[in-house]
């Protein structure tokens, strides 16, 4: 899987290329992210990369020349053109099955802007997918650039140490319910007690409790997941 960035801010990345899980997939050769400073396809000699919008009004906007020209020219370093992204707050909200489709992509291209926004015609001519990470704003797609590898090296093959592991989160594959609560030692803190069923070794009844509160909790804090898929009626729900 392959990530080209093309951001006027690379340096943001850095730490976050350094960290454990993502550094390890590097490392691997599962993952390979490559980034690239808009600015250094600028053409005059103040290497500009932003104008003042026309018909006035605040802020700076992403120049046209520079963006489509960068994208260009990172599209033609490898014979996979790739998947192009625009993040901006104006794209479809990303979710767990965007994650998924975007995973099925052997290159992606992330673009992201600053500023007040992109010249229009950097989307006429790119025809990006446009992704937002969610209805608030950022200073610029950076963040949500991270967001979206962070997600989709989860789902590729090799990435996680344990293969079932992304299969059993909340939102990813059939589930769509919250996590349930989870516990380790010790076993009592400041009075707090790990539920009994927990240390009891019944398969079972874990299972059964897990469940039951994964259903509560997604009940209590996000009913809209329900609203998307029924949930199962369990056998409490029947006797009431
Ligand atoms: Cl992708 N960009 C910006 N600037 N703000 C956002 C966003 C993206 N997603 C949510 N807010």
């Amino acid at each position: 899987m392959r990530f080209d960035v093309l951001t006027l801010f690379p340096d943001i990345f850095q730490g976050y290329l350094g960290q454990s899980l993502l550094k390890r997939a590097i490392d691997a050769g599962l993952v390979e992210v490559r980034l690239h400073d808009i600015r250094d396809w600028a053409r005059d000699k103040h290497s500009t990369v932003d104008d003042r919008p026309f018909g006035g009004g605040p802020g700076m906007v992403l120049k046209v020349e520079p963006t489509v020209e960068c994208v260009e020219a990172v599209r033609r370093q490898d014979a996979e053109p790739g998947h192009l992204v625009m993040l901006t707050p104006q794209g479809r909200r990303l979710d767990q099955p965007c994650v998924e489709r975007l995973a099925e992509h052997r290159r992606i291209l992330l673009l992201c802007g600053r500023y007040e926004g992109f010249d229009e015609r950097i989307r006429l001519i790119l025809r990006p997918e446009e992704i937002s990470i969610g209805d608030f704003v950022l200073n610029g797609g950076e963040v949500a650039a991270m967001a979206i590898i962070d997600a989709v090296i989860r789902l590729v093959p090799g990435v996680l140490g344990d293969e079932d592991s992304s299969e059993e989160d909340s939102f990813s594959g059939r589930r769509r319910w919250l996590e349930f609560a989870q516990y380790t030692r010790p076993r009592e803190y400041r009075g707090l007690e790990v539920p009994e069923v927990l240390l009891s070794g019944n398969h079972q009844q874990i299972a059964r409790w897990r469940e039951e509160n994964s259903r509560q909790r997604t009940l209590q804090r996000r009913v809209d997941l329900f609203d998307q898929r029924p949930p199962e009626r369990t056998d409490e729900d029947r006797a009431n």
